[in-house]
């Protein structure tokens, strides 16, 4: 079938946002609230496995902080320690201090000028996904996706791939017609789980992941004077990766 859109995951895929963003914003939101929890950077790489920042900071209490004495609103606690977490990430991205990684600006530039629909398909809270957009991509650039799926939108966050369906829905769109962009082993499982292609480009936190579905493994996008590695799969393409390497891979 012939490729009509790409669906892009945000955290590790479109910015590197975890190590320097998600994380010193976490301990910012835990410092507010006079807490002694602090996220060092081995530490969230083990907590990452849970997606969904609501979801870590319950999982980081039950597995790490036992002697935690729970309040009867824990739950309420724990959205409003996310709505601070959010509040210093969007301020952080605000800053402009996070970067998209190589290739992606150049990659969305080409897919859009060629008519290729663009999606995303993420857990992360829907301003987190705005303020990188607007910040490190550009003004206006959150209407260059059609649809943005993040956040609860879905109950189930990935590894299950309910984001990707509910993408496609909304675009009214077979998996065949698309390829998906990940960085770790629970983004995967989700876009291969919704029938979807899929490229990785890996960062430090997901390198040694389990990318078993995947076509290509590559470190990054690439850009011409700053060529991507393969890691795994086949890959055809030079040394970056364009809009028609991407037909290739999706239709080899
Ligand atoms: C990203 C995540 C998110 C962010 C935090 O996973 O797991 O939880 O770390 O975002 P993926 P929120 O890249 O696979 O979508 O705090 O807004 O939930
Ligand atoms: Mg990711």
């Amino acid at each position: 079938m012939t490729l009509q859109a790409l669906i892009f995951d945000v955290d590790g895929t479109l910015a590197d946002t975890e190590r320097d963003g998600h994380r010193p914003a976490f301990n910012a939101a835990f410092r507010e609230f006079g807490l002694d929890w602090d996220w060092d950077v081995a530490l969230y790489g083990k907590l990452l496995a849970i997606t969904g920042g609501k979801e870590r900071m319950k999982h980081y209490v039950e597995t790490y902080r036992p002697d935690f004495m729970k309040p009867d609103d824990f739950d309420d606690l724990v959205v409003e320690l996310h709505k601070a977490k959010t509040r210093h990430y969007t301020t952080m991205l605000a800053e402009g201090n996070v970067p998209m990684r190589p290739g992606v600006k150049r990659l969305l530039e080409e897919a859009r000028a060629a008519g290729i629909r663009l999606a995303i398909a993420t857990t992360t809270t829907p301003d987190n996904v705005t303020a990188l957009l607007e910040h490190s991509l550009g003004k206006g650039s959150t209407d260059w996706f059609e649809v943005i799926a993040a956040g609860d939108i879905v109950p189930a966050k990935k590894p299950a791939p309910d984001i990707y369906i509910w993408a496609l829905a909304q675009m009214k769109l077979a998996p065949e017609a698309c390829l998906a962009f990940e960085d770790s082993e629970n983004g995967i499982r989700a876009s291969r789980g919704a029938g979807l292609t899929t490229l990785v480009t890996v960062n430090d936190y997901t390198f040694d992941h389990d990318f078993t579905g995947a076509s290509v493994v590559l470190s990054d996008l690439g850009e011409p004077d700053a060529p991507a590695t393969a890691l795994s799969g086949a890959w055809q393409g030079q040394g970056y990766v364009t809009l028609e390497s991407l037909r290739v891979l999706h239709n080899p």
